[in-house]
């Protein structure tokens, strides 16, 4: 698809068929973003596609469908935009999921490989393309989706929070890394946020999932979104690098005020 005019920014999201990267790619698209989103479930991503683009800012948004755990796909996918769709402005590296919660010695070492190679590989597939874009115009930003599970940890969770723990690592040494050519590389680190987080992790038990927020009000995929928007819309001498984004009911990665 080609990219008509230059003058909107433009911003890549992965994993926008459901939960925080849908809801950052509607924000962006409302404020006049051109976007291209990113997932593995095509019917979605290309539904989302159709409702985000026009409307009254004539926004334009490319689905792009592969797996980022797929290296070669990965970087097919991206490699083949034309020059006007590799513009990209922001980039959201959202794509992530947790698998089971039992103890190391229990968990499927299936499970592992699949939180390592999308949420720490897969982010690194995504920037190893974008990044060098943004080097090229001297300017972007990059917002990566961590955890408080990237500050703190719990038992039965080591794996999910050690490639959160590594996403705020990459985040910083990228920040130092980038820096001196013009590049923002920000974190934002959510709570508790109520989305299709926990029936991915508990495999399609809804009820096990729903158990996850109850007796509290956890955050909606709205609340990060705004806060994707905020740190992207700062000025450009302003950078606010890092944000923990907690449900009012949560003081910690463990401690949770709920009602019953
Ligand atoms: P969802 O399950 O609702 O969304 C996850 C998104 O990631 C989907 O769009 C999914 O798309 C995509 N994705 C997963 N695996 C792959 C893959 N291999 N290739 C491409 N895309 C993939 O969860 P959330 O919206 O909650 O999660 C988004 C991010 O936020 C994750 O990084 C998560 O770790 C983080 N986070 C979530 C919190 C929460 O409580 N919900 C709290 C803190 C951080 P598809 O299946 O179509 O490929
Ligand atoms: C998701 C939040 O607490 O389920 O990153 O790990 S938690």
């Amino acid at each position: 698809m080609e990219r008509r005019g230059t003058d909107r920014k433009l911003a890549l999201v992965t994993g926008a068929t459901s939960g925080i990267g849908e809801a950052v790619a509607c924000k962006l698209a409302a404020t006049g973003w051109d976007l291209v989103v990113t997932g593995r479930r095509a019917d979605r991503l290309h539904a989302l596609s159709k409702e985000l683009a026009g409307g009254d800012r004539q926004v334009q948004v490319l689905p792009l469908v592969f797996d980022v755990c797929d290296e070669a796909a990965t970087f097919a996918a991206l490699e083949g935009l034309d020059e006007a769709w590799q513009t990209v402005d922001l980039l959201v590296n959202n794509a992530g999921l947790s698998q089971s919660l039992e103890p190391v010695h229990r968990q499927d070492p299936a499970d592992w490989d699949r939180m390592i190679d999308t949420n720490i590989k897969g982010l690194l597939r995504v920037s190893r393309v974008v990044a060098p874009w943004m080097r090229r115009r001297g300017i972007g930003h990059i917002i990566n989706l961590g955890s408080i599970a990237g500050k703190e940890v719990y038992a039965n969770g080591a794996v999910y929070c050690a490639t959160k723990h590594a996403v705020e690592a990459i985040t910083r040494s990228m920040r130092l890394e980038l820096n001196p050519d013009g590049i923002k590389v920000g974190l934002i680190a959510p709570g508790l946020v109520e989305t299709e987080f926990s029936v991915v992790r508990f495999k399609g038990d809804l009820q096990r999932a729903a158990a996850v927020y109850q007796g509290l009000e956890p955050l909606l995929a709205d609340d990060i979104a705004d806060a994707v928007w905020y740190m992207a819309s700062r000025p450009p001498h302003v950078h606010v690098a890092d944000m923990l984004i907690l449900p009012a009911a949560q003081a910690s990665i463990g401690q949770i005020t709920r009602l019953n």
